[in-house]
């Protein structure tokens, strides 16, 4: 134990208690123990590179091409996506595949090129391999996104995994996004960044890195194309970054540069390219569509670790009812359960909670329940008794069951990577729906076992199942968040299939979407940490997992009335809108932070209300399509190279442009716009983009602008659905696309698709049918005319 180690040590004494402080001890030594037996320390090794071309052997959409030290495999998919696996590497197993792998296209052929080398040319893409392995995705017009120079490995001479590198460079223009959730972006500045799903054990802001959710995943923009790659290995690895330089037209540009190391696991690599829109299509074909939250999940809802008692949670909701605030959820944190035992409820606090739960559910509040991995390692605990008997819990490389310290005290953790661990723990979901619950929070799951020093997680010799493929836990660690949700969701659909899965989980990886959303974690209070959240949010959403959002006000502390406003105005409109905060922080209650707090507070929680049908309509829409509620402002404009970096602002769908507040004493703001006309929502002023303007963000709201001609479903007076309008420019059409959803159930619900056009003086709006347009069947209001002109 080194002095960092030991100021930690006392520290996490100081914040758990001393018995739990001296278990943290005990299981860091215990932790090292198992790893110096269970995981021998590298030995020497040997460096390899490809070599040069041997041979070569075409196949469906590609071929294999055989170097003297290494093979390449090559694959362009119909959709235009590109597979490249060295050593044998094929894309399955894999666990961030939905299912099939995409078709090879059988028009996509390897060919010779020039120098030695070969190609494949496909539609929308073209792949140059050139005689020493370095491999180059072009667009179809010939110019270089990605230049991959041959990998390098250190195979250890004794056996074992090969640790390997790979360097590429992207144009002097390109910007990064994505490696999951980063606090620091959501544009990737240079540096380097873990692979390694890590809870930071404070709450953290942009400069904590990594945090819960990693991910192998860039979004490269550059003026040539979008492009997504994705390294196709859960193991321990970082990404270092490095910007390009434009040599301002002297010809002398500096390449972008990226290099991944990994410690171990298949160097295969996918790649997608065209607009954003046409890759996070790509992406969920290949990594599965995001699950649609139920509508009451697109509500606000309302958290704390510690509301301690039934009357407490009855005081809150009473509290929101009293005040006339829209409140939808409820979550309870691990102070609800007996003793901190997942899957258990302390009686004396929360006698009746199936009564709570019913009375709250008449109210339209639903109960969240939060779930930890970490089972209480006690005979007689009934999750520890059956999880045994099944053979659940991880185990060491002698064979011994893992154990750690969680919040119940010495805890074992269930091996989620089994089939058969998560079919029985899928079960154990029917005790919550039993006490009312509706959906589920999964907290811990990177996962975390507190250790007072050494890393906060299990032995990286720990045994798993894999699927039955066997290893450790060095590969299976960032899965694991990724297979508990996994495991959640198949036992919600089974236990009640007539509703639609509530899960959102701290930690992931590539494809968590498939089975629900996430939060921020522990985000600071303070203003960085508000821009942290945003970050996370629009980073999440390109690496494909487009439900999240922030704990508003901040985990910790106790945020100022102007800070606390400013979160809630961003929450409002990001897909998870949930107060939250620690169990020692200042309270979280709108009406905490006095009358003016409170009315502007309600002004947009009741704006959330008014937007649920937009939403909805955009959870379907990421469901089909894989574009994120969220989405940066390049998104439909990524050769505007000044949205690039516009980190402060974003779209939520393709019709609002929301400009958040991020910093105190603002009453007006700067808001980078995209090309076209764009409104104010509250005044109805114009604005012509590109470019920046000044616009007003008093304290009572933040600037949201329409697109012109965007059609907007928003919840009427009578709770049906309604349309807002914006005016297309003069002579422009407009149009959008609506979701009506009865908000729960898997039934697809048809998409409406609307148009807006001039004719003459007046704006027609008309939706689509079988037998051409109709005048919209739904109520109108046109919105942006006989508004104050157009202004920069
Ligand atoms: O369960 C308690 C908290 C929870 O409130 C929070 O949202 C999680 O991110 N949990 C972390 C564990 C304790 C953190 C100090």
């Amino acid at each position: 134990m080194n002095g960092r180690d030991l100021v930690r040590s006392m520290k996490v004494v100081g914040s758990v208690g001393a018995a739990q402080g001296l278990r943290t001890v005990r299981a860091a030594w215990r932790r090292r123990r198992v790893d110096a037996a269970g995981l021998p320390p590298r030995g020497a090794e040997r460096a390899r590179v490809p070599g040069p071309v041997q041979e070569v052997q075409p196949g469906p959409g590609g071929g294999v091409i055989r170097f003297s030290r290494s093979e390449l495999c090559v694959t362009v998919a119909v959709n235009g996506a590109v597979f490249w696996g060295w050593d044998g590497a094929t894309p399955e197993p894999s666990y961030a595949l939905a299912g099939r792998c995409p078709e090879p296209d059988p028009r996509a052929v390897l060919e010779p090129d020039k120098e030695g080398g070969w190609r494949v040319v496909a539609e929308r893409v073209t792949v140059v391999i050139s005689r020493h392995g370095t491999v180059e995705v072009k667009t179809p017009g010939g110019v270089t996104l990605r230049r991959d120079l041959p990998p390098r490995w250190w195979e250890p001479i004794d056996g074992g995994a090969a640790r390997w590198m790979q360097r590429s460079e992207v144009a002097a223009d390109a910007r990064f996004f994505g490696l999951g959730g980063r606090a620091s972006g959501p544009r990737l500045k240079d540096g380097t960044y873990r692979l390694w799903n890590t809870d930071p054990g404070h709450a953290f802001g942009p400069g904590d890195d990594p945090l819960y959710i990693t991910m192998p995943v860039q979004v490269v923009v550059a003026d040539a194309a979008t492009h997504l790659v994705f390294h196709d290995t859960s193991w321990d690895g970082t990404v270092t970054l490095r910007e390009g330089e434009e040599g301002a037209g002297s010809g002398h540009d500096r390449a972008g540069t990226c290099e991944v190391r990994m410690d171990g696991g298949p160097l295969r690599c996918w790649v997608m390219v065209g607009t954003p829109a046409r890759v996070l299509r790509a992406w969920a074909a290949l990594t599965g569509a995001p699950a649609l939250p139920p509508a009451w999940a697109l509500g606000h809802h309302h958290a704390r670790w510690g509301f301690g008692s039934e009357q407490e949670v009855r005081r809150i909701v009473s509290g929101y009812q009293e005040r006339g605030l829209p409140l939808d959820a409820v979550h309870l944190d691990i102070d609800h359960f007996d003793e901190h035992q997942v899957f258990t409820v302390d009686q004396d606090a929360f006698p009746k909670l199936p009564q709570l739960a019913e009375d709250l559910r008449r109210e339209g509040v639903r109960l969240v329940s939060i779930v930890d991995p970490a089972v209480k390692a006690a005979p007689g605990n009934a999750v520890y008794d059956s999880g045994t008997a099944e053979d659940a819990f991880v185990r060491d490389a002698s064979g011994r069951p893992v154990r750690g310290v969680v919040w119940p005290g010495e805890a074992v953790f269930p091996d989620f990577t089994h089939a058969r661990v998560r079919k029985w723990w899928a079960g154990l979901y029917e005790e919550r729906f039993a006490q009312g619950f509706s959906g589920f929070w999964h907290d811990m799951n990177e996962p975390t076992s507190f250790a007072a020093f050494g890393e906060a997680t299990l032995p990286r010799s720990a045994r798993h199942s894999l699927e039955g493929r066997g290893g450790d836990h060095r590969e299976a660690h960032n899965v694991y968040g990724l297979c508990m949700a996994r495991a959640g969701y198949e036992g919600l659909l089974e236990l009640a299939p007539q509703e639609r899965p509530f899960v959102f989980s701290r930690s992931g990886w590539v494809g968590m979407q498939r089975y629900g959303g996430t939060w921020s974690g522990d985000v600071a209070t303070g203003w960085p940490g508000l821009r942290a959240s945003l970050s996370l949010v629009m980073g999440l959403g390109l690496c494909g997992v487009p439900y999240s959002g922030p704990d508003v006000g901040g985990f910790d502390g106790s945020p100022s009335p102007e800070l606390y406003l400013r979160w809630f105005q961003l929450a409002a409109h990001l897909p998870l809108f949930r107060t939250h905060a620690s169990l020692r922080a200042g309270r979280r209650e709108p009406w905490e932070f006095g009358p003016e707090v409170l009315e502007h507070a309600r002004v947009a929680l009741v704006e959330r209300r008014r937007l649920l049908p937009y939403f909805v309509t955009l959870a379907h829409l990421a469901r089909r399509t894989g574009a994120p509620y969220v989405r940066p402002l390049w998104w439909s404009a990524p050769e505007d190279r000044t949205l690039r970096d516009c980190e402060d602002a974003f779209l939520l769908g393709d019709c609002l442009l929301v400009a958040p507040v991020l910093g105190p004493g603002a009453d007006r703001r700067a808001v980078q716009l995209p090309r076209g006309r764009w409104y104010d929502t509250a005044t109805g002023r114009a604005y012509e983009g590109p470019g920046q303007v000044l616009v007003d963000a008093p304290l009572s709201r933040v600037p949201v602008l329409a697109r012109s001609g965007a059609v907007v479903p928003v919840r009427g007076d009578d709770g049906g659905l309604e349309l807002d309008v914006w005016a297309p420019a003069p002579g422009r059409t407009g149009g959008g696309l609506v979701v009506p959803d009865a908000g729960d159930g898997e039934d697809e619900a048809e998409i409406e698709r609307y148009v807006t056009r001039w004719e003459g003086r007046e704006l027609v709006v008309e939706l689509e049918g079988e037998n051409g347009m109709i005048a919209s069947p739904r109520p109108v209001r046109i919105r942006g005319l006989d508004e104050p002109s157009a202004q920069m």
